[in-house]
């Protein structure tokens, strides 16, 4: 299991200073927005190959949603997503990370009641997927189905959730990408639900259950990374968190570190 992390400003501004820095603090590897790795790629691959740090994946950076109610913006979604696969490919990263659809709607939150139905949905769902699958085959890479909490999305909320749509579509180039955040409010027995979707993680996102930095609230993360250890998961984990005041880069340094003993 190896350690990446998402973007933050103290790396510093081109992509040789980013990877040189991620390096110093303790990682192995960058999650990168999409729009970025297309727009800087000549200098990001040169970066890579100077420092030896990769590219774990890739995370945003495309317009609409694969879910989305809009059929405009799903199209968008999935003629975006297509494109980024291939610098995806190209730079060796797991895969591009996608959730149903990011903040369009919760059953939790008034007006309660979505626009679509749930049959609906899955079958929206299903066709993105068939049309994604096709393209990050052709492209050499994966699409990563990111479950979110009940608050930000609707559709697919827990491991398994995402785990029977690829099922049922024999989906190959699609994977699930649980992120810890989420299951945390989701799950519930985190292990439980790894081990259930064990043959399609190849990826994780990292942030304890109040979305710090982990190590900062009551996530078990030794207890998890055992269970990813026990599945054979050798991928990236990517923190995805929000950043403690005072210090962000000592802090950064720390959660490194603790996130290595909990790896032990
Ligand atoms: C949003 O909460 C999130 O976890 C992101 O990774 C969405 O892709
Ligand atoms: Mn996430």
């Amino acid at each position: 299991m190896k350690l990446a992390t998402q973007d933050r400003v103290f790396f510093g501004d081109t992509y040789e200073q980013k990877l040189t820095k991620i390096k110093a603090v303790g990682f192995d590897g960058l999650e990168i927005d999409g729009r970025l790795l297309m727009d800087r790629f000549a200098e990001i691959r040169k970066a890579v190959q100077a420092t030896g740090v990769e590219i774990s994946s890739v995370c945003g950076g495309y317009r609409g949603w694969i879910g989305d109610f809009d059929a405009e913006q799903r199209a968008l979604a999935i003629r975006d997503i297509g494109e980024i696969l291939k610098y995806t490919a190209e730079i060796g990263a797991a895969g591009v990370i996608a959730p149903a659809a990011f903040g369009i709607f919760s059953r939790k939150l008034p007006p309660f009641s979505p626009p679509r139905n749930s049959d609906e949905d899955r079958e929206i769902l299903m066709d993105s997927l068939r049309q994604l699958n096709e393209l990050a085959k052709s492209a050499g890479s994966m699409l990563l189905v990111e479950p979110l909490n009940r608050y930000e999305d609707h559709m697919i909320n827990c491991l398994d959730d995402a785990a029977r749509l690829i099922r049922k579509g024999g989906f190959n180039a699609v994977k699930v990408m649980p992120d810890f955040f989420h299951m945390q409010i989701e799950e519930p027995d985190i292990s439980l639900s790894l081990k259930g979707a064990a043959d399609l993680i190849t990826h994780v996102h990292l942030a304890d259950s109040n979305r710090l930095p982990p190590g900062q609230g009551h996530c078990d993360f030794r207890k998890a990374f055992l269970t990813l250890k026990e599945i054979g998961f050798t991928g990236y984990m990517a923190v995805e968190c929000e950043l403690l005041p005072g210090n962000e880069e000592a802090a950064y340094i720390e959660m490194a570190d603790y996130l290595r003993t909990c790896m032990l």
